[in-house]
């Protein structure tokens, strides 16, 4: 009997492998989905219509055009809160699953605080979520991608504990209204991003420049407003609206200079990703021990008499712990890792004591941070599967930026390889990935790049005042692999 089981299950592995594997075609799993990701500052425009708020980041481009390297904004962007039906119809012929798109608080809340609702704004974000459903393609809805009324930045912003409740009662605004129609939540985009660049240095909004006592500060508190928002879905809207809520964390990949030096991949890791993956996803919960003690000894070393990273209370880990139904993963890139006595450095990052560099033929996109390295994204997956007993992994961006051209065969080998390394952690590493979004539908404005990077499978006329779409030759690239649920060399 044991045996027959033994031959069934050899039978049917060696037949997946040969019909997953022949002709060099790898097929996304069944009930995968594919979608493409945008948010809200990036594309919307219309950023003093419809009743909206003043939001920091709105607050900061006015203030800093210098900041930006051509000077502009997401005034106008991608005028999308006008042109969203056309945007609809652009993922509807791109035969996506899910749209994932973010809510701009500041239109929701002109004041930022919840008790005055701007039916105009909500409006907005209804007629949009209809328009997908109609077209049978999911909302995934992001309550936070950086761009909270500016109010708040005036009272410290997320260096102010009161904000996990001004965000807290937002998000309750927003599932309560838009809940009914929508499945798949994020709390908040890439913590790290919006404190490490917003509050550690100078290239974000607000720009506070703190250094690496701010990044960690703003850590701490956004990390418990997730949990917080976390548990307000869980208790109050869960049972009625059937969904499910995770937050999206940005994980670089870490390759090491030494083969043997795991360590160097092990404490970049927890640095990067495991600072708020290991208190939500981990068994124990609270940040990586790694973490605490090497901050706690580098405090040290740097003069101050207790370690810069604040303490969780065991209160804190409890109500941290588990607060994700699925793991948000944002990714781009990687980095070549080695393991160094201690760093210098003042930047946040050097925190970590682990020296970062890259292969110089590696080749290149339109950023400065973004090279091209698949390897680097199997590797990062296996790494959250195997860290954190194999959760469901939902891709939430992967893309490549390129100056210009409809004509983009880098992206589309960029997004060949990325998928394939994806697919290959699927069914050669067993793990669990559900989802996979490219960034972005859409150029748009790319931050403290302004219109300078563009990472749309669409190309948007920026000096046309009718901000024309054309869709890109990635887009019929990517419309294939939706339509066929394959990718083949
Ligand atoms: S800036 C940034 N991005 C881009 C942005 O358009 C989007 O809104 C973000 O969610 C594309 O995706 C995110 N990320 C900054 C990543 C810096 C990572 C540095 C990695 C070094 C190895």
């Amino acid at each position: 009997m044991a045996s027959y089981s033994f031959l069934r299950v050899a039978v049917s592995f060696i037949f997946i492998v040969t019909y997953v594997f022949a002709n060099d075609t790898l097929y996304f799993p069944k009930d995968f989905l594919l979608g493409t990701a945008t948010a809200a500052y990036q594309i919307e425009g219309g950023w003093n219509e419809s009743g909206k708020g003043e939001s920091v980041w709105d607050w900061w481009t006015h203030e800093n055009p210098s900041l930006i390297r051509d000077g502009s904004n997401g005034d106008v962007a991608c005028d999308s809160l006008h042109k969203y039906k056309e945007d609809v119809q652009l993922l509807s012929d791109l035969g996506v699953d899910f749209y994932r798109f973010s809510i701009s608080w500041p239109r929701i809340l002109p004041t930022g605080y919840a008790n005055v609702i701007n039916q105009e704004g909500l409006n907005y974000y209804k007629n949009l979520i209809n328009e997908l459903l109609a077209k049978d393609i999911k909302p995934f809805v992001t309550l936070y991608h950086w761009d909270h009324p500016e109010i708040f930045e005036r009272m410290g912003g997320w260096t102010n504990e009161m904000m996990v409740e001004w965000i807290s009662d937002y998000a309750r605004v927003v599932f309560k209204e838009l809940g009914p129609k929508v499945k798949y939540f994020m709390s908040i985009n890439e913590p790290n991003v919006l404190c490490g660049e917003g509050y550690g240095e100078n290239v974000k909004a607000p720009g506070k420049n703190l250094g690496s006592p701010g990044v960690f500060l703003c850590m701490h508190n956004v990390l418990k407003a997730h949990a917080k928002i976390y548990h307000i879905y869980d208790k109050e809207f869960r049972k009625y609206q059937e969904g499910t809520i995770g937050i999206v964390l940005p994980c670089s990949g870490a390759l090491p200079k030494n083969p043997n030096d795991t360590a160097a991949v092990n404490m970049h890791f927890q640095f990067n990703c495991g600072w708020i993956a290991h208190a939500i996803f981990s068994k124990t919960g609270d940040y990586p021990e790694i973490m605490k003690t090497h901050v706690a000894d580098n405090s040290k070393l740097a003069g101050f008499s207790k370690s810069l990273l604040p303490e969780l209370s065991s209160e804190w880990v409890q109500y941290i712990k588990g607060t994700s139904d699925f793991f948000g993963l944002n990714h781009y890139t990687s980095k070549i890792v080695e393991t160094v006595p201690r760093m210098k450095g003042e930047g946040w990052y050097d925190f970590s004591g682990v020296k970062q560099s890259i292969d110089p033929s590696w080749p290149k996109s339109a950023s400065d941070w973004l090279r091209v390295v698949p390897d680097g994204f199997r590797e990062i997956i296996k790494k959250i599967s195997k860290e954190y007993d194999n959760p469901p992994i939902y891709v939430m961006e992967n893309g490549f930026s390129d100056k210009c051209c409809t004509f983009d065969h880098l992206r589309i080998s960029y997004l060949y390889s990325y998928i394939k390394a994806m697919l290959l952690a699927i069914y050669e590493d067993g793990c669990n990935v559900k989802a996979y979004a490219v960034w972005s539908l859409l150029d748009n404005f790319e931050w403290g790049a302004g219109y300078t990077e563009r990472f749309g499978l669409v190309n948007v006329n920026f000096t046309d005042s009718n901000r024309t779409r054309t869709p890109k030759w990635s887009t019929i690239w990517y419309k294939n692999i939706i339509a066929t649920r394959k990718l083949t060399s």
